[in-house]
């Protein structure tokens, strides 16, 4: 098959998916998780995507815009200020005791403060996001490339997947913490990045204060917000639901490719 027609069969095929999903009334992120064909449809559209984005290439880069095209304001969704005590006491001091902890399978753990993730190479894209719920905003990123961090730590040869680890937790109860992963392609791949600004500004709480992921090839919710902790793995099967994300586990796709 040629590159051609692969990029034209997935583009047809996701938007079939996504089609099939945005008929659905959706409320929300929460009543797309109980709808059960969802659940069998993008459970198989998981493994279709994701051969067909490797495919096509994983270093293709995903559409940049320019400053004529920014959405007026960058709303926000999913959670807008984690629930925690933890949470609190770093954004009362405005994150100067914030501490991003990288370990996992690397030669190197360390712990990165914002001002540490500042000195390292960084990048500036303006670009879309989508999220499953049907609606797209424009914002300007700036922030640390991960490619950067993961070369500070030197992931062992086992190393597989980047898990996410955030501050916000969604039960009232103040258990089971918003997660995410990405596999090695994506988080080397040269648009994806910490950021710690949107807009020109600090990256404000509701957008994930002090650093949220920008993954630009996939859909919002693999976006971790709030990021504390990144793991690396080899497999995520034995954490959490083992689906690989807070939303996988509720039966969202794992490679969400846009
Ligand atoms: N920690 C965390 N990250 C998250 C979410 C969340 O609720 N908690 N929501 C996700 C979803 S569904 C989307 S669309 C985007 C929203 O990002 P925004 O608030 O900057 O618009 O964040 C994603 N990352
Ligand atoms: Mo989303």
């Amino acid at each position: 098959m040629s590159k051609r027609n692969a990029a034209n069969d997935r583009r047809r095929f996701i938007t079939r998916a996504l089609g099939a999903a945005g008929a659905v009334v959706l409320a929300g992120c929460d009543r797309l998780s109980n709808t059960e064909w969802f659940t069998r449809t993008l459970g198989k559209a998981d493994a279709l995507s994701y051969a067909a984005a490797h495919t096509i290439g994983r270093k293709a880069m995903a559409q940049e815009f320019s400053s004529s095209d920014l959405s007026p304001t960058f709303r926000s969704n999913g959670t807008a200020e984690p629930d925690s005590p933890e949470y609190r006491a770093l954004a009362q001091r405005a994150f100067a005791d914030y501490r991003l902890v990288v370990d996992g399978l690397v030669e190197k753990p360390a712990q990165f403060s914002l001002a540490d993730l500042r000195l390292l190479p960084s990048r500036t894209q303006i670009t879309r996001h989508d999220c499953v719920e049907g609606w797209s905003a424009i914002g300007k990123w700036q922030g640390t490339r991960l490619s950067s961090v993961l070369g500070a730590v030197k992931p062992t040869a086992a190393a597989r997947y980047v898990v996410f680890h955030c501050a916000d937790p969604m039960e009232s109860d103040g258990r089971d913490l918003y997660y995410e992963s990405v596999d090695l392609n994506d988080a080397y791949h040269e648009q994806t990045i910490l950021a710690y600004a949107l807009n020109d500004a600090p990256l404000p709480i509701a957008n994930g204060a002090p650093i949220r992921l920008r993954v630009e090839r996939q859909l919002g919710y693999k976006h971790a917000k709030y990021v504390m902790r990144i793991e690396l793995v080899d497999s995520f099967a034995g954490f959490r639901g083992g689906r690989g994300g807070y939303w996988e586990d509720q039966g969202y796709q794992w490679y969400a490719g846009i």
